[in-house]
């Protein structure tokens, strides 16, 4: 694949009032609209600077520490909020007396194009990672329009700052693409070559964000690529996710807080790993990790390539805590019992039920594990484990996080 000359014409402009063309025109320009006085690119990237948006969430909390371990400045793009949303960065704020002017974080919003025009040319990052996202995919069949919004429009708005300010060839763009993609598999295991079929509002959304930037990536030759990660979690894993909605309850029941955890389809099967595993993934694609310095950036898919579902993660969750289940019934009827009190800890409550499911999600990390030398570290049972221990922990030592 050969990249554009880095110039584009100006469309036609507006005919005048006597129906001739402006005679000024404005004929070929720079692919930037209002280049800022940079520094050659090769100057310019000796400088460590990220721009992160959706910093407040799992995926950007580990990826501060992973970058600022690194040595890069640090800026996030937070939400104004009612509410305290800064709960994942608590520790590192804490941490500035011995990184000052390493860490800074400002208000925005993805679907604010202004905000994010005066954040880039303020910021001059030199990798942007686009976690932005509205990323409940029940939620996105409630929020359809706004999940849009954020998760498509929001992308093009990241990406047409960096051309707004004359960036796009000094800086690298990483979009959080999703295995929901893949939606009604097409093929077992998924890969970069699988064709995609999302099957929700947020999917959709995610397919508009992962075409824009390979266009953009085509179009002007920007370092633009979409790292198509399978589910990811962790101890910071918000709360309404299947995972940690499961390791808190195991937590709560097992300290006799609550009595049942309710959930949807069992059935559904995941292809799950640790969140911090994959934060090294996507800073090593904006590497160019295995890329000839004449190839053009490419996509990867991280995934641990095992998937599991829903009801043997609620198993092995129990089993941390030595709780063994007995299951019985079927469908909305399934239950399953502490096999030592007899007590149904497990029901199904059809309003988690999704209109359309994804039903298995595998994922195939040979590419990446080829060129980037990426591999997952933590197993299923590592992930589980760590999980319901961190949850055993807040819960006796009564913390509410706010995830
Ligand atoms: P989270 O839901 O934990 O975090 C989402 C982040 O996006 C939060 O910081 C949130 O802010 C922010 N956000 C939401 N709406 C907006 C908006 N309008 N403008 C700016 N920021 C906004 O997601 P994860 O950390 O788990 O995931 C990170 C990214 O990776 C997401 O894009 C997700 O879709 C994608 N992804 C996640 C996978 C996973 O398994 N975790 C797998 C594949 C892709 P606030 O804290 O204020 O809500
Ligand atoms: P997912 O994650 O939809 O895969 O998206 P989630 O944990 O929400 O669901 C996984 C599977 O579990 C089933 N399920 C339930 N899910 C939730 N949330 N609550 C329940 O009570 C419940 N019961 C069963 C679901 O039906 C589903 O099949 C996550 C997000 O992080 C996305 O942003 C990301 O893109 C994908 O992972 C990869």
């Amino acid at each position: 694949m050969s990249h554009p000359p880095s110039k584009t014409i100006y469309p036609e402009q507006p005919s005048d009032k006597d129906g001739q063309r402006n005679k000024e025109g404005l004929g070929e320009l720079p692919a930037a609209f209002a280049p800022l006085n940079l520094p050659p690119p090769e100057e310019y990237f000796q400088r460590k600077v990220a721009l992160i948006s959706g910093i407040t969430g799992q995926d950007g909390s580990y990826l501060t520490e992973f970058l600022l371990e690194k040595g890069y400045t640090v800026h996030g793009i937070i939400r104004r909020s009612s509410s305290f949303n800064t709960g994942r960065l608590h520790h590192l704020y804490e941490d500035q007396h011995e990184r000052p002017n390493k860490f800074h974080l400002h208000y925005g919003d993805l679907t604010d194009s202004t905000a994010l025009v005066f954040l880039m040319a303020r910021i001059l990052p030199t990798e942007v990672y686009n976690l932005g996202a509205q990323s409940h995919v029940k939620v996105s069949f409630s929020l359809a329009e706004y999940t849009a919004d954020v998760d498509a429009i929001g992308t093009l708005r990241l990406l047409d700052a960096i051309r707004t300010c004359g960036l796009t060839k000094h800086c690298r763009f990483y979009q959080a693409s999703t295995s929901e993609l893949y939606g009604l598999v097409q093929e077992v295991p998924q890969s970069e070559t699988t064709p995609f079929y999302p099957r929700s509002p947020y999917g959709v959304a995610k397919l508009y964000a992962y075409w824009i930037t390979v266009n953009y990536r085509e179009a002007y030759g920007m370092y633009a690529v979409n790292g198509i990660l399978f589910n990811h979690e962790s101890p910071r894993r918000g709360r309404t996710f299947v995972t940690r909605k499961i390791t808190r309850a195991v937590a709560e029941i097992y300290e006799k807080k609550q009595a049942c955890l309710w959930l949807g389809n069992l059935d559904a099967q995941r292809d799950w790993g640790h969140a911090n595993d994959y934060i090294e993934g996507m800073w090593l694609m904006l590497q160019g990790q295995g890329l000839k310095p004449e190839e053009p950036p490419t996509d990867f898919v991280l995934a641990t390539g095992e998937t599991h579902p829903v009801r043997e993660f609620v198993e092995k969750a129990f089993g941390v805590v030595g709780i063994k289940l007995a299951w019985s019934g079927s469908g909305l009827d399934e239950e399953a019992r502490d096999v030592n009190t007899g007590k149904v800890v497990v029901k199904i409550d059809p309003q988690y039920f999704r209109p359309a499911e994804v039903e298995l999600l595998l994922g195939n990390p040979a590419k990446a594990e080829r060129m980037l030398g990426w591999k997952r570290k933590v197993n299923f049972e590592d992930l589980v484990k760590e999980m319901v221990e961190a949850d055993l922990t807040a819960v006796r030592n009564f913390v509410e996080d706010q995830n």
